[in-house]
């Protein structure tokens, strides 16, 4: 006879055994997001910063000063992905921690850091994966002009340079650029993310340079180290219309160019979509894009790092929710030619941001990619659910989360069985934190934070997830 217990070991054998020897098992967080200490050794100041302190910006009224306080709980951190059983651990560089006013003077005490939190990261066994661009923006370089100013881009060049030539003797993974649709979008043209300007011309100028910075970073690691594994973090989202109607078809045609093709097709194909290139055309004319711009964001890349939540149905009838603070969502409307694209729900069960939860459409967006973009491998960086976790008694039974990083994990096999090069999974997140413009009130974690006393619990999603890993571990070392 067998129990509830039994069945759901055997299944989960079963699921370790789909991934190959070797796989890269991790979770990911972001410096804004756990570190605090945003006044500590030198740090400059982001537009986080100053973001969160203009009322209505966050819902709770948050800021990330104190966060989870990552910054000085190295040990506690490292000892987390540990118990997880994780060989990687997914973290980004605050770009004002080592260079406080975005320009070439680099503050060693910031990148004394990183370069503890790597030591620490490597003798406990675990990779680093090191992003170096996760929104939070030097505000001096906001000052004169954000992203949508070719300056930035070089300065991003210039930290990326600075950041591997001291930690580039151990971090081979290397991340350029996190989301630049939401850097670009959801902080110039909708507004809802810092610096929150809502300029549609300049949000698209700020992408290209998003790219241009990623290009510029790409190769400046490269040429110190042509063995590392250099890669973008974009967000990916199948899109459907929401029935057949011409305007229905063409609002998925829009919204799929800008999230899915835009900066995949700049970075692995070295051209803009012609499609949404005429769709811009209606509020840019592209002046800021110059020659050669094209050949640097399209700088060999070995590993493509797919973020993944949900997926989309969108129509060009009233109803649907018409922009992003309305949708059910986290989609922009990030540009005047989409403003009458509404979200619509269909009905599948949603996490508690509202996002459908659909791990198919993880199958299908990394056979897609892999079918368009066949010279690189990829990696999911990110994937997780917010849900309103109870601590109760010391544990926290979050069974949504479990069966959320379960089903996605079964979407990664079905892909890896399909012929996808997937290398590696990234939960999303180690643990609950800061989720920008929502501030503390949705957890991704798989490990429970009390966010007034720094106290972390690991949830069950947490603990399923580690033994799932420590099988999937051992399989792979007896092959
Ligand atoms: O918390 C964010 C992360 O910073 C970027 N990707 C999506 C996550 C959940 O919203």
């Amino acid at each position: 006879m067998t129990t509830d217990i039994d069945n759901a070991t055997e299944g989960e054998d079963a699921l370790a055994a789909r991934f190959p020897a070797g796989f890269t098992w991790g979770a990911a967080t972001s410096s804004y997001q756990v570190e605090g200490a945003t006044t500590t050794d030198g740090r400059g100041r982001s537009i986080w910063d100053t973001f969160v302190a203009e009322p209505g910006r966050v819902v709770d009224g948050s800021n990330g000063d104190k966060a989870i306080d990552s910054y000085n709980n190295i040990e506690g951190d490292v000892a987390l992905v540990g118990e997880l059983g994780l060989n990687s651990y997914r973290f980004s560089l605050s770009w004002p921690r080592v260079c406080p006013d975005g320009d070439s003077r680099v503050n060693r005490a910031g990148l004394d850091y990183y370069s503890a939190l790597v030591d620490a990261l490597l003798e406990a066994d675990v990779t680093p994966w090191v992003t170096l661009y996760h929104w939070d923006l030097p505000q001096a370089l906001e000052n004169a002009g954000g992203w949508p100013k070719r300056d930035t881009a070089e300065r991003f060049g210039e930290f990326a340079r600075a950041a591997h030539a001291v930690l580039g003797d151990r971090v081979k993974h290397w991340i350029t650029v996190n989301e630049p649709w939401c850097a670009a979008f959801l902080g110039y043209a909708s507004g809802e993310h810092a610096p929150g300007r809502r300029e549609p011309a300049a949000s698209i100028a700020a992408a290209h340079h998003l790219m241009v910075g990623h290009g510029l970073a790409a190769r400046a690691i490269k040429e110190a180290d042509p063995a590392s594994t250099v890669s973008i973090g974009l967000n990916f989202y199948p899109v459907y219309a929401a029935s057949d109607t011409p305007a229905d078809v063409d609002a998925a045609r829009r919204i799929d160019g800008v999230q899915n093709r835009w900066f995949t097709d700049a970075a692995l194909k070295g051209a803009y979509p012609e499609d949404i290139v005429e769709d811009f055309e209606a509020v840019t004319d592209f002046s800021f894009v110059e020659v050669g711009d094209m050949e640097l964001i399209n700088a060999p890349l070995d590993c493509l790092s797919v973020n993944f939540y949900s997926q989309f149905t969108v129509t060009a009838a009233e109803g649907g929710a018409a922009s992003a603070s309305a949708a059910p969502t986290n989609a922009g409307s990030p540009w005047p030619a989409n403003e009458h694209i509404g979200f619509v729900t269909t009905g599948l069960p949603q996490t508690d941001m509202g996002w459908e939860i659909a791990p198919q459409g993880l199958t299908e967006t990394l056979k897609r990619l892999h079918a368009n973009y066949p010279q690189v491998t990829l990696a999911v960086t990110e994937n997780g659910a917010a849900f309103p976790d109870k601590l109760v008694e010391g544990q926290v039974a979050d069974s949504e989360r479990l069966d959320y990083v379960r089903d996605h994990l079964e979407a990664c096999a079905d892909a890896i069985e399909a012929g996808v090069p997937l290398v590696g999974y990234f939960a999303w997140s180690l643990a609950d934190n800061f989720e920008w413009a929502w501030g503390y009130t949705k957890r991704f974690g798989l490990v429970y934070v009390d966010f007034e006393t720094g106290q972390r619990v690991v949830k069950d999603s947490g603990k399923w997830y580690g033994d799932l890993v420590r099988q999937a571990r051992s399989n792979g070392e007896a092959k």
